[in-house]
């Protein structure tokens, strides 16, 4: 039952000038019990995987006795209550909430980071990997246990989203999926900010908005951080899905409109067939 009008004006009006929201506890425990238990199966379905597939993409000291897992790709269509929360539950009615009352799915990752180094995320923009006809787009994430500063939390650099869209390409022409080091000199890294707190706490960035995370330092604990993306339906994937999802494009509130919502910025492409996942991309 969709449910609109979640945030209060305050928080939309954060949400546009900062490019991201945090929500501390947003998510109940009732939903944290049955993600983490769909959670917990997909580590335990991992041991029997050797190498990165379309399901599993594993840090290279992955192995059975140890899980070393660094992204669920396709959660949605993993387990039914990653859907549930994705198309019915609070993340739908966030979404409409900032991008008006017509929705449309694209794709979602569950990222662990693993402990005791688990990946780095480079400084990047989501835009640029799966670019849309406009840019009313956005990912909306909740994590599914406590995460500290030591874990490699997700920080955003606040108002980002109003700048550039930053070349992800090497000087070489490459496709590296992440941010040139000349660029981010005139970027305010040091002012990001990041996403601790406590388990169910919910996070909603801007697709072009500056992100990224740094490695998982912690000894013991993963850091699942689950994410799905949402555009407004009139904004139209460019390229190929990046997955092959059975809820690819649906319409998740509202209808599919008359129109495409058209930016008179075209946003760059990336390669037409990219690697599986941005820590794929950015191994280079
Ligand atoms: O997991 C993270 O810390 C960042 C995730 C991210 O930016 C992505 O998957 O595009």
């Amino acid at each position: 039952m969709s449910r609109l009008n979640l945030l209060s004006t305050k928080q939309r009006a954060t949400f546009y000038c900062d490019g991201f929201l945090f929500l501390p506890r947003f998510i109940n425990d009732e939903w944290l019990t049955r993600l983490n238990n769909a959670a917990d199966r997909a580590i335990e379905d991992s041991r029997s995987v050797s190498k990165t597939n379309d399901w599993f993409d594993l840090e290279s000291d992955h192995s059975v006795e140890k899980p070393r897992l660094r992204r669920l790709m396709k959660p949605q269509d993993y387990d039914p209550v990653f859907w549930e929360l994705a198309s019915q539950g609070p993340f739908a009615d966030l979404a409409a909430d900032l991008l008006g009352p017509n929705v449309k799915f694209h794709h979602g990752k569950l990222n662990y980071k693993w402990s005791d180094g688990g990946a780095e995320v480079k400084w990047h923009q989501d835009i640029p990997f799966w670019p849309h006809t406009s840019y009313n787009v956005l990912t909306i994430g909740v994590a599914l246990d406590h995460i500290d500063e030591t874990m490699g939390p997700m920080g955003v650099i606040p108002g980002s989203h109003k700048g550039p869209i930053y070349n992800h390409y090497d000087p070489d022409g490459r496709w590296q999926g992440f941010i040139n080091d000349d660029d981010l000199d005139a970027i305010a890294t040091g002012k990001a900010r990041y996403n601790t707190g406590s388990i169910g706490t919910v996070t909603v960035h801007h697709c072009r908005a500056v992100h990224g995370s740094q490695p998982n330092l912690n000894p013991i604990k993963p850091r699942p951080l689950l994410l799905f993306a949402y555009s407004k339906a009139a904004s139209l994937p460019i390229m190929p899905y990046n997955q092959d999802s059975q809820y690819n494009g649906a319409i998740v509130r509202g209808k599919h409109p008359k129109f495409p919502e058209m930016d008179m910025e075209p946003c760059p492409l990336p390669p037409l067939k990219g690697q599986r996942s941005i820590f794929e991309s950015q191994q280079i």
